[in-house]
């Protein structure tokens, strides 16, 4: 296969599920970096001036996707598309179809020739309730028990697969909870490190969905983004695990959290009503080893939990009026 050209208007990079809540900043980042022609982001809305380079897709629309990269010179794929862990448990036969059918559909395409790199994101949910809970390593025991989480290690192990059999080129990481302001997750249990931000601006108070003590892995999204970005730049041969790998940066628990949201804006108060989402976190890790993505192709994160909770707060204190 001819190498790769550099991302431009006549070889965009191509992003499913761009409105997404990791979309919304990797297009941003990808447009910074390699020109707004050079990035096409596509998702199930219909077009908005605002979006830029845009293609209405569903995600399940083999043909249509096939259509689009061949007329668009699509070379690189960053598919995002998928039903989260809480929203997958309330409707598995919708999570299973949709996560796994639109996984194959980019597989094939590459497998084909039509893609020449692939990036699909996998999550802690691929590790269970045996998993071990503290620094949780990159090869261990694995049980997922949600809908998602079976959807994931299922969709590792088949891009290992087709990575080893028809020499697609696909690339993947285990994203912990991601924090972002641009855009606003959705139906995920990490989603609560959002939510917080937002009812703190809006209400000084915060009802939890978790429990105080619930700790998992989690990780700002800036860190996330470049992570992402970094793994699809690295050179092949630096790219040696092709299931997923490992991504960690901080982990703390709801009761942390809050207390940081308090030493910043005094008066936050937090109570606590735990609901289904609790028994999906509880068979997560709390937190996660990374060795691997550091030193195969240099994940290095840089934002602490208190630098975080800076930042959102910042970037969101102007939309809440009360705020300021
Ligand atoms: C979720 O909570 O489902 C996601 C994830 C950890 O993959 N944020």
């Amino acid at each position: 296969m001819s190498p790769l050209h550099t991302p431009s208007k006549e070889h965009p990079i191509l992003v499913l599920g761009s409105l997404g809540q990791i979309g919304t900043d990797l297009v941003e980042t990808l447009r910074n970096r390699y020109g707004a022609e050079a990035v096409i982001s596509s998702d199930k809305k219909p077009l908005r001036p605002e979006y830029g380079r845009y293609i209405q897709l569903d995600a399940l629309d083999a043909a249509g996707l096939e259509a689009v990269i061949e007329r668009e010179g699509v070379e690189q794929f960053y598919h995002l598309v998928a039903l989260l862990s809480a929203t997958a448990e309330k409707f598995p036969d919708r999570g299973w179809d949709l996560n796994m059918r639109s996984l194959f559909i980019a597989l094939e395409l590459a497998k084909n020739g039509k893609l020449k790199r692939l990036f699909w994101p996998s999550s802690i949910a691929a590790f269970g309730p045996n998993s071990p809970k503290t620094d949780c390593p990159q090869y261990t025991v694995m049980d997922p028990s949600t809908v998602y989480g079976i959807s994931k290690l299922s969709g590792e192990l088949w891009c290992d697969y087709y990575h080893r059999q028809y020499g697609v080129d696909v690339r993947s990481v285990r994203y912990p909870g991601l924090i972002s302001w641009k855009a606003e997750p959705g139906g995920g249990t990490t989603d609560y490190a959002v939510e917080i931000f937002h009812e703190a601006l809006k209400t000084n108070h915060y009802t939890c969905f978790l429990g105080p003590d619930t700790r998992l892995p989690m990780m700002y999204m800036d860190d996330a983004i470049d992570s992402t970005i970094r793994i699809m730049e690295a050179p092949s041969e630096q790219v040696r695990i092709r299931t997923s790998y490992n991504l960690s940066a901080i982990a703390f628990t709801p009761a942390e959290l809050a207390a940081e949201i308090a030493r910043q804006r005094p008066g936050f108060a937090i109570d606590y009503r735990p609901d289904f989402r609790q028994q999906i976190a509880d068979g997560w890790p709390s937190s996660i080893s990374d060795e691997a993505a550091r030193r195969d192709w240099g994940h290095k994160p840089r934002f602490g939990m208190a630098e975080m909770v800076t930042d959102m707060l910042e970037h969101l204190r102007p939309r809440y009026r009360s705020g300021i």
